[in-house]
């Protein structure tokens, strides 16, 4: 068994160059608000500062040109719980509690544990201010994983996956309580507008705000197709697109809000999602717009298409404007990340696996470890382990290994696994190493091909 610590370690010139770093940080007291944008199943080739020709971002393009814009960023894991869970609580999918989408009824996902430490806990300590304003998905109300009950001040949208579907629900949630809409109000509209008012409330004082944004993920529905109402394309496609587009603008009025506020150079704001691509549904097909960019695979895969997400860094004045970034960082690294920011300790006793992206943020070196490592329980149980520049995939338990060159092969398509046996042994180790047990998620195989796979959330 490999020690964790031993993982962490930086090597002398990082940590060289990250102390360098951390000096400029110092020096940029006070400390910063915190905006986290999460899209929902946003592909990273959907976006026209990673490549996108027909969708129209140009508020996020923007960001991406007065900010650091980067290219191997991760998210937790390639569906919507388990992959907020990694970014809230520091723990990768090895040592998460929640490792798959798990639906309760009436309504509601499995909730996190009692005595978690979250990024919003964290920084409510160190004095911010706290809301999640969109979409939950990690436990109702009743819960211990009720939002308000890990970290947050305020909550305000969905808070169960199943329900956010729908972008005219039948009701929303300011805080634990229930609200009754028409059935005709578009979601977004008041999700959009509590972010602004909730920021302009929050303005004299630290704060963190996730916002976890729906679009384009769920039912495509959209009041309308504009501006691609004349093109020749599916309506899906001019739905879809529309969505895109509309989030593109509300990130943009929140920019503008931030701005107005005077907020803007003590105000850091992330922006990405949660997962790749949605799988083609509803006549809606990945291929239509690329959504996936170069690399293999969509939401539910651990390859590149599923994992690796869009990431944009913005912050006049610390973090360099116009930049591409190739650190390797993930969702796991958030926490940690905003705890330097603010100023505050880690737990020791929380034994997170993220490490502070701060020196990256500012335009240094990514963090040095030894592997990135990811699983999936949707029917069967799929790991993937990333070192250095090597990345194994394993669809079940009892798959083979499948290696990956991604410095030569970027689209996974030659598995060299029979090559390098020395490899393959390697990364079979730190699959184990990097998990442990849980009775909630145990390694399944497939199932038989005749039962259909679940499709949800
Ligand atoms: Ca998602
Ligand atoms: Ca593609």
């Amino acid at each position: 068994m490999i020690s964790r610590r031993r993982f962490m370690q930086a090597t002398a010139a990082g940590l060289a160059a990250s102390g360098l770093y951390r000096k400029v940080l110092a020096a940029a007291a006070p400390r910063p608000n915190i905006i986290l944008i999460v899209a929902d199943d946003l592909g990273i080739g959907e976006l026209g500062c990673y490549g996108q020709k027909r969708i129209r971002t140009p508020n996020i393009d923007r960001m991406a040109a007065e900010g650091l814009r980067f290219t191997q960023a991760y998210c937790g894991t390639s569906v919507c719980a388990p992959s907020r869970c990694a970014l809230l609580t520091g723990l990768h999918m090895g040592h998460a509690p929640i490792r798959a989408n798990r639906e309760v009824q009436p309504e509601g996902q499995k909730p996190l544990p009692p005595g978690m430490l979250t990024v919003a806990g964290l920084l409510k300590q160190a004095g911010y201010a706290t809301a999640c304003i969109g979409k939950w998905g990690l436990g109702m109300f009743d819960t211990t994983g009720s939002p308000l009950n890990n970290g947050f001040d305020h909550f305000f949208g969905y808070n169960c996956q199943r329900h956010a579907h729908s972008y005219f629900p039948k009701y929303l949630y300011r805080d634990e309580r229930r609200f009754d809409l028409d059935g005709r109000t578009y979601a977004q509209d008041l999700i959009a507008s509590e972010t602004l008012d909730w920021v302009k409330a929050n303005r004299d004082r630290p704060f963190f705000l996730f916002y976890a944004i729906t679009l384009p993920h769920g039912k495509y529905e959209i009041p309308s197709t504009e501006p691609y109402s004349r093109e020749n394309w599916p309506e899906i496609e001019k739905i879809y697109a529309a969505m895109i587009t509309r989030l593109d603008s509300d990130v943009g009025r929140l920019m503008q809000q931030v701005k107005d506020l005077g907020l803007d150079e003590r105000t850091l704001v992330l922006f990405t999602s949660d997962n790749g691509p949605a799988e083609n549904n509803g006549g809606h097909t990945t291929e239509f717009f690329d959504s996936n960019g170069p690399y293999r695979g969509t939401k539910r895969t651990l390859y590149e298409g599923g994992l690796r997400v869009p990431m944009i860094a913005r912050w006049p004045q610390r973090v360099p404007a116009g930049r591409t970034s190739d650190a390797v960082w993930a969702f796991w690294d958030i926490l940690p990340t905003c705890a330097e920011l603010a100023g505050v300790p880690v737990p020791q006793a929380a034994n997170i696996d993220g490490v502070s992206v701060v020196p990256a943020l500012l335009g240094g070196p990514g963090p040095q470890r030894e592997y990135l490592y990811w699983e999936l329980h949707e029917g069967r149980t799929q790991q993937a382990v990333r070192f250095g520049d090597y990345k194994a995939v394993k669809d079940s338990p009892s798959a083979a290994v499948e290696i990956y060159d991604l410095e030569r092969d970027v689209t996974e398509s030659h598995d060299i696994a029979s090559e390098r046996p020395d490899l393959v042994k390697r990364a079979v180790a730190l699959m184990s190493a990097a998990r442990i047990d849980s009775p909630d998620w145990p390694m399944r195989e497939r199932r038989p091909a005749t039962r259909p796979a679940t499709r949800k959330a």
